[in-house]
């Protein structure tokens, strides 16, 4: 009888796990602000980093198993002695990290545009900590990546402009040998290619391969949007000559049209698994409305070596929604909740700031975070009193319980949709009133206001594809919808907005004074809504 009773409770595990475990994972593997993904792979393990901007801590390196599931485990900059990002714009900063591990050490290379250029971090665990940056003072232009080939030396691939320029926007992609114990480049430096056609521009995120015994060049071009695209080279020997592939663009939407859902498919990034299949990450945009209000995404796409050309998905060549994952177990992570009650001693891994921090602004005590609401405000270029998760779904729900009182209608504490100190909307509590704050194109305006007088308000945001309405109150139950619904092509590409994306949280300032008394947020939820 027991015999049975065990065998039945196996069927039932074990049914149970097969039903969960899926055939196909779903794209964008990343949702919301996870452009130019760079992904490498140790035993069965995967890395993967993204692009940040003037977002710190900056470079999340996500681990996966499966290369659909990913879990935040760390950051590349993570110690403000590291960067500083002051005074730089929200577009420039940290731009198309590269990840690789060589010989028991991970290198992270990247570029802080308009700070102080290109450089690389190392660390033993991919969780952190990872070294100060190397600056590489002589390596010019964006978006470097490394190579070992099989004799261990190793070359730094980056790209730039020519001194003299062929064509519009002509770009080259050049290697130089690089000593990553001195941190200095050095020997000749050659250019690989200027791109795959005599008019291609923007030749960027460069990475070379090994396949076959032979290399493989995988770059993009034509910059980051609708007619972005990956194109292959192939030589003999690693220093070139580098043919073309005759099916170049390997991938690219561009031939789809501006209507179809997901554009500006490039910055690719390959990885073999331990079962030998190819995978890789690439950036795309989804459109909602014909905006783009997530930012660039991060997706997964097969690929083929056919004779030696990386043929992505093929039989369908375009990147798609749903697909046969990759022959890898299973290995889903457990989600954050989607409510943080701020019931830690450290805040949690998914919030953000922007800009480093140079004064500590904030304490969590008491299952409360209080922010003191800095002199500095979000339109300045420097870091001030806000906490950001980034927006990862077109219809989502985020809200906040917030204690603030303040005689100064200057002193303001609310909640806040940021894409640059240029283009965001502030819902926020100030003296005896309850405001809208929308900035667009260069204009700041309140857009709505209410009498609000008690000192704790619950504040709540819905976002519907272009649309966003704003609720108060002072419960839960009873939310009042104040002004107008809002459009959310304010966080949308364009106008201002260009390679980050959009984030929302929590924000206080005294617009030029410290607030007088500290907001206490009791908890921030934000949540995907299903539509
Ligand atoms: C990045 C470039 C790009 O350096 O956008 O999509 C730039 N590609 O490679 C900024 O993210």
């Amino acid at each position: 009888m027991k015999v049975f009773l065990k065998i039945f409770i196996f069927f039932l595990i074990t049914t149970a796990f097969s039903q969960t475990e899926p055939q196909e994972f779903k794209n964008p593997i990343l949702t919301g602000f996870h452009p130019d993904p760079s992904i490498c792979r140790v035993g069965d393990d995967y890395y993967l980093v993204n692009s940040t901007f003037v977002w710190y801590p900056g470079i999340p390196i996500y681990h996966s198993k499966d290369l659909v599931n990913w879990k935040l485990i760390g950051h590349g900059i993570q110690r403000k002695e590291q960067l500083n990002f002051d005074g730089v714009i929200d577009k420039f900063g940290i731009f198309a990290p590269t990840i690789r591990y060589h010989n028991g050490m991970f290198y992270i290379t990247s570029t802080c545009v308009e700070c102080e250029g290109n450089f690389y971090i190392t660390a033993k665990d991919p969780s952190g900590p990872w070294s100060d940056p190397v600056f590489l003072k002589d390596a010019s232009g964006v978006d470097p990546s490394l190579f070992w080939d099989t004799d261990g030396k190793s070359y730094y691939i980056g790209t730039t402009r020519p001194e003299t320029s062929e064509w519009l926007n002509q770009g080259e992609v050049w290697m130089q040998e690089i000593d990553l114990k001195k941190g200095k480049l050095f020997g000749e430096r050659k250019v690989l290619t200027y791109g795959h056609a005599n008019n291609a521009s923007f030749p960027e995120s460069p990475h070379i391969y090994k396949v076959n015994g032979k290399y493989v060049l995988l770059i993009s071009e034509e910059g980051t949007e609708k007619n972005h695209a990956v194109t292959v080279h192939h030589s003999d020997s690693l220093w070139g000559p580098y043919v073309t592939d005759y099916v170049n663009p390997v991938m690219t939407h561009r031939h789809l049209g501006i209507n179809y859902p997901v554009q500006a498919i490039g910055h690719a990034d390959l990885v073999e698994t331990q079962n030998g299949e190819w995978w890789s990450v690439v950036l795309g945009k989804r459109m909602i409305d014909g905006k783009f209000t997530l930012g660039r995404e991060t997706f997964l796409a097969k690929v083929e070596f056919q004779d030696q050309t990386p043929i992505f998905n093929p039989e369908v060549g375009k990147v798609v929604l749903n697909q046969k994952r990759p022959d890898l177990p299973w290995s889903p992570v457990k989600e954050n909740s989607t409510t943080d009650n701020f019931d830690k001693d450290e805040l949690k891994a998914d919030w953000s700031f922007i800009r480093t921090p140079q004064k500590e602004f904030y304490t969590l005590k008491n299952e409360k975070l209080c922010i003191k609401g800095l002199p500095e405000t979000i339109d300045s270029l420097v870091n001030t009193s806000m906490l950001l998760k980034r927006i990862k779904d077109f219809n989502f729900l985020a809200s906040t319980e917030l204690n603030f009182k303040s005689k100064s209608p200057k002193e303001q504490a609310g909640l806040v949709i940021y894409r640059t100190n240029n283009t965001y909307y502030y819902f926020a509590k100030q003296k005896d009133k309850i405001v809208i704050i929308k900035k667009f194109k260069g204009e700041k305006e309140i857009v709505a206001e209410a009498p609000y007088a008690q000192k704790n308000v619950f504040l709540e945001v819905e976002g519907n594809g272009l649309e966003i309405q704003f609720k108060y109150g002072s419960s839960k139950e009873e939310l009042k919808l104040l002004g107008e619904i809002q459009s959310l092509e304010v966080i949308a590409d364009g106008n201002g907005n260009q390679f980050n994306g959009p984030g929302i949280g929590i924000y206080a300032t005294g617009n030029g004074k410290q607030n007088s008394k500290p907001a206490c947020y009791n908890s921030f939820t934000y949540k995907k809504l299903k539509k």
